[in-house]
């Protein structure tokens, strides 16, 4: 933090008015179900984005990152809409866009990341959250915390242009040390489960090194597919299943394909029948494994959540189509060598991997991991203890 401060100092030539900080997140499990009005558990990290920032009377926005150099940006704040800022600076200009409204004028800002960008751990939610405490704190803007990351996602949907959840804002803001977060996508309401891992038992969090973004069309795709397959169904959102049998029978017979990965057919204006049974099937399923992993930790049963973290992998692999290469061999090998459970995290197509395991099994899963990639002649991914660890808060 002191490099961060004396860092604001030399660029601004002032003393910052405090420095904020927001959480990267992993969800434990619940996944591509946060816009399906479904559930989530994500936790905080450890790591995160500080913001040091200070106010300024002139309308303008200044924003320099500790990351990016060369690529500092002076905005004025009447002047910002949607589309009109591009790259990293989208995020905070986009927090600023949605605060205006409530009062919220300029500030320069420096931004410091410890959180590896494209992992998949939510770097630009953690960017957001930070930026959005910062402006509340130094305009004096009393908005509870589910309020905030409501629009903090306004600000990534709509500012810079990704459609994500609700999820990611969320843990940034809500989480708490110790515990994971339930989170209701549909009702809002939230309550922290623990997750004390103890010394026996390890969360590893494996960066597979493909990177992933959201901007990329998959991610909308996807979403689009969860929405026609409710409106199919006459429901509002895939949340209001509840016989999942009976369901897959309503939507329109499948045709005989292989159920592979998604592809139109020449001519095909949409994703077939057999594509939505699969989404469907996943979004349904993935909530029902929230709510066991709830189960087992309320009842104090950490390493018995390997099963699940596993079965939504494979969901995720088979019924959403969202696993990437790397993903796939790094639970493959994880489990080989003893692991209790593994799972993509977070939207898919790149990023980083959950892994559960027994802390004196730890090393053997990593080599195991490294041996994997090696042998396909992918980089060594990269390695992190998972620490479920506070939200948001102002350190200085
Ligand atoms: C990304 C999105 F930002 C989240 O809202 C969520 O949909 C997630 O992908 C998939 O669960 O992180």
């Amino acid at each position: 933090m002191n490099t961060l401060v004396a860092a604001f100092e030399e660029a601004y030539g002032r003393a910052p008015q405090g420095v904020w900080r927001a959480p990267g997140r992993v969800n434990l499990i619940g996944e591509h179900t946060d816009y399906n009005d479904g559930l989530v558990l994500p936790f905080a990290l450890a790591q995160g984005v500080s913001v040091a920032a200070a106010r300024r009377d002139d309308g303008v926005l200044e924003l320099r990152s500790l990351q990016a150099a060369a690529d500092g940006r002076s905005l004025p704040i009447d002047g910002l809409a949607p589309g009109t800022v591009d790259g990293w600076a989208a995020y905070p200009a986009g927090v600023a866009w949605v605060l205006r409204e409530h009062g919220a004028g300029g500030a320069s800002l420096l931004v410091d990341s410890d959180l590896p960008q494209g992992a998949g751990l939510a770097s630009s939610a953690a960017l957001e959250c930070a930026t959005a405490l910062a402006l509340c704190d130094l305009y004096g803007l009393e908005i509870e915390r589910a309020e905030l990351a409501r629009r903090a996602r306004r600000a990534e949907a709509e500012f810079a242009g990704v459609p994500c959840g609700i999820m990611d804002q969320s843990a940034a803001l809500l989480c708490t040390a110790g515990h994971a977060l339930l989170l209701d996508c549909r009702s809002g309401l939230s309550g922290q489960v623990p997750l004390r891992l103890g010394e026996d038992l390890s969360l590893l969090v494996v960066d597979t090194r493909a990177a992933h973004a959201l901007t990329g069309g998959e991610y909308a795709r996807r979403r689009a597919e969860c929405e026609q397959a409710a409106a199919l169904l006459g429901l509002d959102s895939l949340r209001d299943v509840t016989d999942l049998a009976s369901t897959l029978e309503r939507l329109p017979a499948v045709q005989s394909r292989p159920s592979l990965p998604f592809r139109r057919r020449s001519g095909q204006t949409g994703p077939d029948p057999a594509t939505l049974r699969r989404r469907v099937q996943h979004v349904v399923t993935e909530n029902h494994r929230v709510e066991a992993t709830v189960g087992l930790l309320r009842a104090d049963a950490l390493a018995e959540i390997g099963g699940m973290l596993t079965a939504s992998h494979l969901s995720l692999r088979d019924q959403f189509e969202v696993s990437w290469p790397q993903a796939d061999a790094t639970v493959e090998a994880a489990l080989r060598a003893g692991a209790r459970g593994g799972r993509m995290v977070g939207g898919g197509f790149g990023g980083s991997v959950l892994v559960l395991t027994a802390t004196d099994r730890a090393t053997h899963v990593r080599e195991a991991i490294d041996a994997a990639y090696q042998a396909r002649g992918w980089p060594a991914p990269h390695y992190q203890d998972a620490v479920p660890s506070q939200g948001a808060h102002r350190i200085l």
